[in-house]
């Protein structure tokens, strides 16, 4: 009893130790709204300033499909690759796969990037401008 108690304390301090080499990594929900008779085609937020190793999770609320592709224009190469990697099921290059279902869930991990603005859109509604933009801090 006492040795597994100690096991445990050791356990909590491993992962205390982890959190603060690691950074605190947050957790950041996108919901994806479209509603045609309100004319309503949205990210909420539209906007979020995130950290390198944050999660940012993209979660259909209404009017799938939908899906999340950044903005390519001035990526360097290193930038391109570093976004694409760390999007799952790619559907394209930096394109989420569509997100059919409601409640479907796109998870990133936001990758080391220089500092910026990041820009993405969704595109099945690229023509009524649903749009966000990522903040990197
Ligand atoms: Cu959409």
């Amino acid at each position: 009893m006492r040795s597994s108690l100690r096991m445990l304390g050791g356990v909590a301090a491993l992962s205390v130790a982890w959190t603060t080499l690691s950074g605190a990594q947050a957790t950041h929900v996108v919901r994806l709204i479209a509603d045609p008779a309100k004319q309503e085609y949205r990210f909420e937020p539209v906007a979020l300033v995130v950290r390198p190793n944050d999660v940012v999770v993209f979660q259909v609320a209404s009017g799938a499909p939908h899906s999340v592709v950044f903005e390519g224009a001035g990526l360097s190469p290193g930038v391109r690759g570093a976004i694409n990697t760390a999007m799952p099921n790619r559907s394209g290059d930096l394109s989420s796969p569509l997100l059919t279902a409601s409640g479907a869930e796109y998870r990133i991990v936001v990758p080391q990037l220089p500092a910026g603005a990041y820009p993405f859109y969704c595109l099945p509604h690229r023509a009524y401008d649903m749009r966000g933009q990522l903040t990197i801090k």
